[in-house]
């Protein structure tokens, strides 16, 4: 069995299903995190989801990828826009990064069209809702073979 694929979202999306519908859709993050799940089965891979509102968390998790993820898919969210705490600690990864975003970051203010995640990131997938995820973790899937 290949080692799980890391799926760590960012700052507020635990609130997800809760605000903001018309961007973000209606599913909580659990139940994208069951639709992850599935995906990665299907394809024999197993997940770790996970999501923090902080910085540091998100670093550790990331450095814990390091030994024991196949690929790391991974939402942000603000922090792809600000945080070169989470670029540097993505450079050390030799491992797959796959970006993914809700809504579609480039089709909005202008401050969300760049994400320092992106510079490392093998691909960015973005605008399909819950559905950025699992597509995400299919190509991660795929890269970490
Ligand atoms: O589209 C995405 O997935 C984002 O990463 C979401 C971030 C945003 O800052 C990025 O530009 C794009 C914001 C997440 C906010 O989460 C919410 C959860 C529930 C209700 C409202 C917002």
């Amino acid at each position: 069995m290949p080692k799980p694929i890391y799926v760590l979202s960012g700052p507020n999306l635990n609130l997800l299903g809760t605000r903001e519908p018309e961007i973000y859709g209606h599913q909580t993050l659990d139940d994208i995190h069951r639709l992850c799940e599935a995906r990665a089965t299907s394809l024999g891979f197993t997940v770790v989801c996970r999501q923090s509102n902080h910085e540091g968390v998100l670093v550790d998790w990331i450095q814990e990828a390091r030994f024991d993820a196949s690929a790391v898919v991974l939402n942000p969210a603000a922090y792809g826009h600000t945080s070169v705490a989470l670029l540097d600690a993505l450079k050390m990864l030799s491992i797959p990064v796959v970006e993914c975003h809700l809504s579609n970051p480039a089709a909005r203010e202008s401050f969300r069209r760049k994400t320092y995640v992106s510079l490392v990131a093998a691909g960015v997938v973005s605008g399909f809702g819950g559905a950025s995820y699992e597509l995400a973790v299919e190509a991660a899937a795929g890269l970490a073979r």
